[in-house]
């Protein structure tokens, strides 16, 4: 008999199971698996719970391997938001937030910003952060704080019967914080350090919590380094603004970088967009560059392999 089960954790050996159950993977998948399971995936499971299959990903949250090299690491499957958790104060950084927008696009993933911790500034600088993230994206902004409830019932309504929010954010953030007044948990949180806003990363591996009501959460470790992808198209779509002044550039292949009559270098001396925000751009883009040739290089190593590897075996045959 087979059954299906959601992983709600992921450890190099064991997987825990929704429901209580814990499951370890069968010997062929770990041998063919291009990706083992991780958490947020539906898995189907033979008696004496050994995982035999995983069912294909509506969506994979990817970020570049934080060991460098072509690898891509899977931080979720089947999430349909991404909620990036930023504090405000210290450490708030919009060309992070572009980051996880592009980790979010490249998915297929509906981002969310969370502020949070709004109790800490006053309320003008709350609503220049918040304008801030509403210049970067157009998506849903929320300012929160746990301490006063701020924003946890206006966020808690955005999600409705089968979301699963995947939380992002730096350590200290307030991710497990968000989630336990969300969700009435307990939630281990820690104080981060007064200097500099940095936190202690309490929370050290990713989980799959259900809130009852009909929504579910992916609690995840604080991340430092987001590396994106080479996905060129989804460094497009964060700076579709960039993009539609790009169209008025002389040249169709304008870098911006002083090519004449280039429209988005007018739109920055103009005051109309932001030399950060195009800087900002271009450093994603060539990232995005690198990372898209090396895992064509990788690629391209694969398939010279194989092509050698079978004309082994042709030799062999005669
Ligand atoms: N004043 C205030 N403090 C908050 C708020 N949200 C979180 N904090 C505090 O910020 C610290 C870090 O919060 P956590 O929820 O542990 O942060 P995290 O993002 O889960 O951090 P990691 O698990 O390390 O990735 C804790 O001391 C929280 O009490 C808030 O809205 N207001
Ligand atoms: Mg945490
Ligand atoms: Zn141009």
């Amino acid at each position: 008999m087979n059954d299906r089960f959601r992983v709600i954790f992921a450890s190099r050996e064991i997987y825990e199971l929704k429901g209580g159950y814990r499951a370890v993977l069968s010997g062929k998948l770990r041998n063919t698996a291009e990706s083992l399971p991780v958490v947020g995936d539906m898995v189907v499971c033979s008696d004496g719970y050994v995982i035999e299959s995983i069912e294909p990903r509506k969506t994979e949250l990817k970020r570049s391997s934080p060991s460098g090299g072509a690898g891509m690491q899977v931080l979720a499957a089947n999430a349909t938001h991404l909620l990036i958790v930023m504090a405000m104060g210290a450490g708030f950084s919009i060309r992070r937030l572009e980051r996880f927008l592009v980790l979010a696009a490249s998915a297929g993933i509906q981002p969310v910003v969370a502020l949070t911790k709004c109790d800490l500034v006053n309320p003008v600088d709350a609503a220049v952060a918040e304008s801030e993230v509403k210049e970067a994206a157009d998506i849903p902004v929320f300012c929160t704080s746990t301490v006063t409830g701020e924003g946890i019932g206006e966020l808690s309504a955005y999600f409705s019967e089968g979301d699963i929010i995947c939380l992002a954010g730096l350590s200290g953030a307030g991710k497990s914080s968000l989630l336990n007044a969300f969700c009435n948990t307990d939630f281990e949180t820690s104080a981060v350090r007064e200097s500099d806003g940095k936190g202690k990363h309490t929370t050290t591996a990713r989980h799959f919590i259900e809130t009852g009501k009909g929504y579910s959460f992916i609690d995840t470790p604080g991340i430092r380094e987001v590396g994106i992808g080479g996905d060129a198209g989804a460094v497009e779509e964060v700076f579709d603004d960039i993009a539609k002044y790009a169209k008025m550039c002389r040249f169709s292949d304008c870098t911006h970088t002083g090519e004449p009559d280039c429209a988005v270098l007018a739109a920055v001396a103009s005051g109309a967009l932001s030399a950060e925000r195009l800087a900002g751009m271009h450093k994603l883009k060539k990232e995005s560059a690198a990372k898209n040739e090396s895992e064509r290089k990788v690629r391209d190593k694969k398939l010279s392999k194989t092509v050698k590897q079978i004309k082994k075996l042709g030799g062999t045959r005669h």
